[in-house]
């Protein structure tokens, strides 16, 4: 048969090339805005550019009438026409969803909101139509900070929402919490505020809906994290389609980092506006609109206490955050800053009693959701930040702190005292590596002898922990999500021992194609070049809930994994069969079939396949054909975990700050693909460092974003980036059959602290105890010439 054994080099655990940038690299990738249907229609948004107003007068009569121009909508005409509001997928008891319709009918709630729809031939006649849409505005204040929209008087952002508080939420024992803070020798406190950050990707978000009447059918192109609950959620929910009259494709995509899981009003509107018209109906986002309209990130204010012995040891911890949501809960917003934040309190360490409160406030700005790590990062950010302030008042050396309270290796699984139960981890070794791949002693001496010389030298640490391989499903829905967390993995193997895999896990840049493959050729033996690895097709893969929450390798790899022992025991059936053999005495290796003990009585892996076919020589009572599906819905999270040091240089003159090395030791349980989990926690770390040292989204007191563009938003740049020097250690997991665990957002986690604690521990002999991220030249300035302590 055709299939190649597979060669060295491909297996688990090495790191072949990744087979999909063949078409990245030469232009080939298919992105939703480089498909082209018939008769292809073109979108343009109206939008408000007041953040909160009336609508007063909304007039598309000279919009309507210019060339070209097929249809314009409003969001009265969505309402008249059926159109839901965008449905919350994580509900909180006590939640206050402020209504929010895909384009506003009557009040506006951020910069951006669109108002109206226009369609047309050609992008520019959609865009200069839009722009001849009329619409009077009543001007009312705007809101943009969470403590603001809170205070007394602040303006009232929904009706429904008193005080402008979305929810309240709160985990943990405050009573005990507060019995060990009266225990405690020392007490450190310290606010944090945690940036509002905008994703970015390179790929804008775009959609292009088609409707067939001849089919009553209609097909969604968009760029998407998980087509299935996109087509389950705006079929079922907000526009009242049936799933088997809609199909929903993400082709390739160009990043995500959490913005393309949620469901957009554009996608929404595109598609209703296609079933009015019988046709399809493009848009792509410019990069403003980008900036303006997706789903923003972070965005917390948080004081926290922590409580110690007098031998260091951590002994409570007290959190009190303000979340901003924005104008709206976005589609998993609820989630962020609670279940997927106050569970991973407890960091690495021991702490005996742990109470969390969170309030969640409306603002008249962009709804915030998920971003890379969602939650877990500002977990990180928190913990590992004050045990760096905390070290400091305790005369203890960073790492020391962190040593003597950390979990150790005999204590897993760990039951934390925040809800989570930590699956396996060994935190010691990692740390040590780290020091010792930093050589830690002789950099405290380098920093010592440049600082005698006025030079600043810092050096800080982050031992993270994080949760991912996001699941199980009856613990989520308890907590208040609104769909399941397993994930489907079909093989599908062909008569010539090809392999087609179709799995519900979505690729927007984290080489599924390649790992997934990897997997296949590991347990079937094949080349990599004999399977195809399909996604993102409501239409061709059976169900599938995504990607986000790192966990595409834990369990959709895992699904797949399970799907693969399935095929094995079915071509052992067949190969004992035909080998006249018992099937406990037949083994698979190499992509052979062999009697044990009988090293030439052998069927190659292809001829089994065609025999599964041709069914003319199968064991009675098994069916033709060679397919298997596994729907896993493993019983846990994935806890990795590492040590990252950062070493920074800052000039005292100018505030500017030199990342001059990074070090990461994670652990992410087995690996697949060492290049690729090493490309994945490069462009985390490149991430994390974003937002330590350049990124912020601010908006006026009002909510206009003033940083709008590239201009005004700074992202890292490779240039300003260090080579980083990254090992691991590998701590299996028990909770997926591939001992897996998550990478795609270890680096971001891990990294703001890292960044940040260098950064403070560089100016730390002119008494700065702190300063607020992103750690600008300016701030950094200010503080060493103006400040009194913290800034
Ligand atoms: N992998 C591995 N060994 C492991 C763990 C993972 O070889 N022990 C491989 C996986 O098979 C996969 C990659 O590493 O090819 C990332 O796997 P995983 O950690 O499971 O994360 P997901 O595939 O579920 O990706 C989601 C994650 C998230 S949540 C964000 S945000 C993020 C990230 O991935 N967004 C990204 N990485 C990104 N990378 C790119 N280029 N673009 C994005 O938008």
């Amino acid at each position: 048969m055709t299939t190649t054994v597979m060669p060295e080099g491909v297996g688990i655990g090495s790191s072949p090339k990744r087979k999909e940038d063949g078409r990245f690299i030469t232009g080939r990738g298919q992105y939703t805005d480089d498909i082209v249907l018939p008769g292809q229609l073109h979108a343009a948004f109206v939008r408000s550019p007041h953040a909160h107003a009336r609508i007063r007068r909304l007039d598309t009569s000279r919009a309507k009438g210019m060339p070209g121009v097929r249809a314009v909508y409003t969001g009265a005409d969505l309402k008249a026409g059926g159109v839901n509001p965008m449905p919350v997928g994580w509900l909180l008891p006590d939640i206050k969803v402020g209504e929010h319709m895909p384009m506003a009918v009557d009040k506006v709630h951020y910069v951006g909101n669109a108002v109206a729809i226009v369609i047309a031939d050609s992008p520019a006649g959609a865009a200069d139509a839009a722009a001849a849409v009329d619409v009077d505005y009543d001007v009312l204040d705007g809101v943009s900070g969470a403590s603001a929209a809170l205070a007394e008087g602040a303006p009232l952002v929904h009706d429904n929402a008193p005080g402008n508080v979305a929810f309240r939420w709160s985990l943990g024992d405050a009573d005990a919490t507060a019995a060990q803070f009266a225990a405690a020798k020392t007490v450190v406190r310290q606010r944090l505020v945690n940036q509002r950050l905008i994703p970015n990707a390179i790929e804008p978000r775009a959609c292009n809906a088609s409707y067939s009447r001849a089919n009553d059918e209609l097909t969604l192109y968009v760029t998407s994290q998980n087509p299935h609950v996109h087509r389950l959620i705006m079929g079922a929910f907000i526009l009242g389609i049936a799933e088997h009259r809609f199909r929903v494709i993400s082709p390739d995509v160009g990043g995500g980092f959490g913005s393309k899981i949620f469901i957009y009003p554009e996608e929404v509107v595109c598609a209703w506006a296609a079933k009015q018209l019988g046709g399809a109906v493009k848009w792509t986002a410019t990069r403003s609109e980008s900036f303006m309209t997706d789903a923003h990130g972070r965005d917390h204010v948080t004081d926290v206490e922590m409580a110690f012995d007098q031998g260091g040891k951590l002994l409570g911890l007290r959190v009190n955050t303000v979340a901003n949501m924005g104008a709206y809960l976005s589609l998993f917003a609820p989630a962020v800053p609670t279940y997927l934040y106050g569970t991973l309190l407890s960091g690495q360490y021991t702490t005996r009693a742990i109470h969390v409160t969170v309030t969640a406030a409306y603002t008249t700005t962009a709804p915030v959701d998920a971003y890379r790590g969602a939650g877990r990062p500002e977990a990180c950010y928190l913990i590992e930040r004050v045990m760096d302030v905390s070290a400091r008042q305790l005369g203890l050396d960073p790492a020391e702190l962190r040593r003597r309270n950390f979990i150790r290796k005999d204590q897993f699984p760990y039951q934390t005292p925040v809800a989570l139960q930590y699956d396996s981890g060994n935190y010691e070794p990692a740390l040590d590596r780290a020091l010792e791949m930093s050589g830690y002693a002789a950099l405290r001496k380098e920093q010592a002898d440049a600082r005698a010389r006025g030079r600043y030298i810092g050096i800080g640490l982050s031992s993270y922990i994080e949760a991912c391989g996001i699941a199980p499903s009856a613990v989520v829905g308890s907590l208040g999500a609104q769909a399941g967390l397993y994930e489907s993995g079909t093989v599908r193997v062909h008569p010539t021992g090809k392999v087609t895999v179709l799995t519900g896990s979505h690729q927007h840049g984290q080489g599924h194609e390649t790992t997934f493959a990897q997997i296949v050729a590991s347990e079937l033996g094949v080349g990599l070049d004999d399977v195809e690895v399909v996604h993102g097709d409501t239409g061709r893969v059976p169900f599938g809930m995504g990607t986000y929450g790192s966990r595409s390798g834990a369990v959709g790899g895992a699904a797949l994994y399970l799907s693969l022992q399935k095929i094995r025991e079915k071509g052992k059936q067949i190969a004992a069969h035909l080998l006249e053999a018992a099937p406990e005495d037949v083994q698979f290796e190499h992509g052979q079939f062999f009697v044990k003990g009988s090293p030439d009585r052998t069927k190659a892996w292809g001829d089994i396949c065609l025999a599964a076919y041709l069914a003319h020589s199968i064991p009675a009572g098994i069916e033709p054909g060679l397919e298997a599906t596994t729907f896993f819905d493993p019983a846990n999270f994935v806890y990795p975990f590492g040590t990252h040091v950062a070493v920074v240089e800052v000039n005292a003159d100018t505030g500017e700050v030199a990342l001059t090395r990074y070090i990461a030791v994670d652990d992410v349980g087995n690996v697949i693909n060492p290049m690729i989990v090493n490309g994945q926690l490069h462009g985390g770390i490149a991430q994390g460092a974003g937002q330590a040292l350049w990124e912020e989204a601010s908006y006026d007191g009002g909510g206009q974003l003033l940083s709008g563009s590239m201009m005004t938003y700074a992202l890292p740049r490779a240039s300003l980036l260090p080579m980083y020097e990254l090992d691991r250690t590998v701590t299996p997991t028990p909770v997926n059959p591939l001992g897996v665990k998550g990478v795609g957002e270890a680096g971001t986690i891990a990294s703001t602290a890292a960044i940040t604690n260098a950064v403070i521990d560089a100016l730390s002999g002119f008494g700065i105890t702190h300063i607020d991220m992103p750690l600008t030249p300016g701030k950094i300035w200010h503080a060493i010439h103006h400040s009194n302590g913290g800034a």
